[in-house]
């Protein structure tokens, strides 16, 4: 039999001098322990006190990642493992790494994932600031639930079992805390089979490397970013479809709804909310068809109907024929002008129709090109 290892520990660590061997010896005593043929990489970037030596001596490879970050951190411990299976976890002994069989055999119940969370498990005082532990997790991991459609508990947690398989699917590439946000939004977009079992965490000894406001501020932006249809395309096609309703209401004049008079200053807002909207809108179908180009996004029902129903030269058609249209009426209102001896005349509601429409049309075909720009083949 091979004596290739069957799990890889990979432990990011800078400056965890004080923790990082007994991290590494209770990985190994639970090699032992279960009889799991392992080994533990940890992955320094640049710790000056001394804990690369500490980890050697435990018996931990000691890697070393040239970039800074807890993310490439993990990139480059990943990169070197060997294993088929990686369990990951803080080298600063808040997770205990004895639980690593357990992870190992709910990953071999058949998941591709499994998370370890704190918040279905057990939290020991002090281990988890109070903003933390009742703010920013929760919210955090609610909102990536809710854009990503899962249902995990404890999104942040740093300690998980993944297969290498499945992590080779991911392409990951965030060099920041977002890593963690970053994993496991691409296992959700991969639909990766996850599974979570509970877990205690404890408190640190040796300095944070989290920074509540810049880290979350990180974990908020990579989400938000990586999902264009809930923060660009849904509310840019709300505002257009509530900037064209008064445009097309008060077209032919003003109207009294429930006591209430209407005239032209809400089309003056809808315009502005419609081509706002359409704005909106089109950035985010550049964005998504941007993550899919790259392969950061999974390829939807939206996606699909894109590729088979929209094309450039449809784009610029539509474009065209809206840009014309709104050219007509703008032609139109200079005729009635021209008829008054170019007198004063009053035309502003179908002036901003005019207007409305020929920008539409314009941004329309802008985006077009743009779009189909992302859909040249990259050339290797
Ligand atoms: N190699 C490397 N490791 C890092 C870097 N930043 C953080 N780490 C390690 O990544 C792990 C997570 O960082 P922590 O400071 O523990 O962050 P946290 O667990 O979210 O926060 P705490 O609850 O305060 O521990 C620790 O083992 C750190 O040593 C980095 O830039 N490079
Ligand atoms: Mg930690």
């Amino acid at each position: 039999m091979s004596d290739a290892p069957e799990v890889s520990v990979v432990l990011p660590c800078l400056n965890e001098v004080k923790t990082v061997g007994r991290c590494v010896e209770k990985a190994m005593r639970a090699f032992e322990a279960s009889g799991l043929r392992g080994e533990v990489v940890v992955s320094d970037n640049g710790s000056t006190d001394g804990s690369q030596d500490i980890a050697a001596k435990a018996g931990a490879r000691v890697v070393h990642a040239a970039r800074r970050g807890y993310g490439s951190a993990y990139l480059h411990g990943i990169a070197e493992a060997r294993a088929p299976i990686i369990v990951m976890a803080d080298s600063d002994d808040t997770y205990d790494l004895g639980e690593t069989p357990r992870l190992v055999a709910k990953l071999r119940e058949g998941y591709d994932m499994v998370l370890a969370s704190r918040l279905r498990g057990n939290i020991m005082p002090g281990a988890m600031p109070w903003l933390h532990r009742y703010v920013g997790n929760p919210i955090l991991t609610g909102v990536l639930n809710l854009l990503f459609g899962l249902r995990v508990s404890d999104a942040h947690t740093g300690m998980r079992a993944f297969t290498r398989e499945a992590y080779d699917r991911l392409s990951l590439r965030t060099t920041g805390m977002e890593f963690a946000s970053e994993m496991i939004v691409a296992a959700a977009q991969a639909r990766l089979r996850i599974a979570e079992t509970p877990i205690t965490y404890y408190p640190r000894e040796g300095e944070s490397k989290l920074d509540t406001w810049r880290d979350g501020w990180r974990h908020l932006r990579y989400l938000l970013l990586r999902s264009p249809t809930a923060l660009f395309i849904a509310p840019g096609a709300v505002m257009m479809s509530l900037g064209w309703l008064p445009l097309i209401a008060l077209e032919r004049g003003p109207l009294t709804l429930g006591g209430f008079f209407f005239d032209f200053h809400y089309m003056i807002v809808g315009s502005a909310l419609a081509l706002l909207g359409l704005q909106t809108l089109l950035l985010g179908l550049q964005g998504k068809g941007y993550l899919v180009a790259r392969g950061l996004d999974r390829r939807d029902a939206l996606i699909d109907w894109l590729q088979t129903h929209v094309t450039l030269e449809r784009g610029l058609l539509l474009g065209l024929i809206l840009l014309a249209i709104g050219f007509g009426v703008g032609l139109n209102i200079f005729l009635v002008w021209a008829q008054h001896n170019f007198a004063n005349i009053n035309e502003l509601r179908r002036g901003l129709l005019a207007l409305t429409l020929s920008v539409s049309g314009t941004q329309i075909m802008f985006s077009s090109l743009f779009l189909s720009l992302l859909d040249i083949q990259v050339r290797e």
